[in-house]
């Protein structure tokens, strides 16, 4: 029964023109998002913003799933309704963040492994009581001169897996997050490298934990030139490499991939997803993920006047699933 319903919700997370919103920043990066934009972080106003978000009118037009984070999941709208039951009765999926974040791996300055793997078949059922149907892991890979090692690559695809088969193991989709970051003055002949590497050691990690692919979805950075490279390509180029890689190293079984926005513009963010489904072909749905690719200009205006802005953000959040859901159909601006 279980692979069935794996399969059935990762299906419906990269539905035809849908995709994810990430809400699912821990207290600390909320914290510098609320900053940025001079809102005070307090457990109130963390609240409020998520339900903004949430209960954007239209939402589930073009938003299958959106994954939280622990607090948020057990939050209630102002009006004292769950926001699970808020999401589920819009038919909008309700994901977890279950990573404990990305740690300093020890020996080997610059690089990170994503901790949270004890105690975690609990929470996951845990979890899974309270109706999540998804739940996401970030790992992290940094590209620098020596880096990424052999060694940080194993460590976190066996982290990912582990938590992958888990996630299963407790009838709850594992959204994958391999995130080869966008820092740093790398060309995208580079990215395009450690992406390839770092997807394959995943996805044989993947295998060898018995990870039944059907029930799982890839969440993956896009093949760009790092944010300091001089030479910056043209969204068709960084289209054709993505798509390029993904091909190379994703298994044609996966339901779907969902891209994350990784600190890119929201232009770029949408335009780079939609010349990436114009090429066509893939052998899986290519959707999205964001976080700040769907938040930043709702944040922006929320923070200016947190109750005169409230719809105005709303309909920027609305603006902004509408303009992903097109890319990821490849009719964005048509
Ligand atoms: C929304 O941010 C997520 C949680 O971040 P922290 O663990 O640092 O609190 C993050 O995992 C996010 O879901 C993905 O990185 C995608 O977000 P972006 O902003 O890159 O699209």
């Amino acid at each position: 029964m279980k692979i069935d319903q794996l399969a059935e919700t990762a299906e419906a997370m990269v539905a035809p023109g849908k995709g994810i919103i990430a809400i699912d920043e821990s207290t600390g990066t909320i914290a510098r998002r609320l900053a940025a934009v001079g809102v005070e972080n307090s457990e109130e106003n963390r609240r409020t913003y998520r339900e903004l978000l949430l209960t954007t009118p239209g939402l589930n037009e073009y938003i299958s799933g959106a994954i939280l984070y622990d607090e948020t999941i057990r939050q209630s709208t102002r009006a004292g309704r769950p926001f699970v039951d808020v999401m589920r009765e819009a038919g909008i999926l309700p994901g977890i963040k279950v990573d404990t974040g990305a740690k300093d791996l020890a020996g080997f300055p610059g690089e990170k492994v994503t901790e949270g793997l004890d105690g975690l078949r609990e929470r996951l059922a845990a979890y899974a009581g309270m109706g999540a149907r998804f739940a996401k892991w970030r790992a992290v890979i940094t590209i620098g001169e020596t880096m990424p090692t052999d060694t940080c690559i194993e460590a976190n695809a066996h982290a990912l897996a582990r938590y992958a088969a888990l996630c299963q193991e407790q009838g709850i989709v594992p959204m994958v997050e391999p995130e080869v970051l966008m820092d740093g003055d790398h060309d995208i002949e580079t990215c395009y490298g450690v992406t390839e590497v770092t997807l394959r050691a995943v996805f044989k990690a993947l295998y060898e934990h018995h990870v039944l692919l059907e029930g799982a979805i890839l969440k993956a950075s896009m093949v760009l030139p790092g944010k300091d490279c001089p030479e910056q390509v043209d969204v068709e180029d960084v289209a054709h490499a993505t798509l390029r890689c993904l091909e190379s190293a994703v298994p044609a079984i996966l339901p779907g991939i969902v891209f994350l926005s990784g600190g890119q513009s929201d232009a770029d963010a949408t335009r780079h997803l939609d010349a990436i489904n114009r090429i066509g072909g893939a052998p899986w749905p290519l959707s999205f993920s964001y976080g700040r690719g769907m938040q930043q200009a709702a944040l922006q205006l929320w923070g200016q006047d947190m109750a005169g802005n409230y719809e105005k953000a709303q309909q920027t959040v609305y603006a902004r699933a509408r303009d992903n859901g097109l890319a990821s159909q490849g009719r964005y601006g048509d």
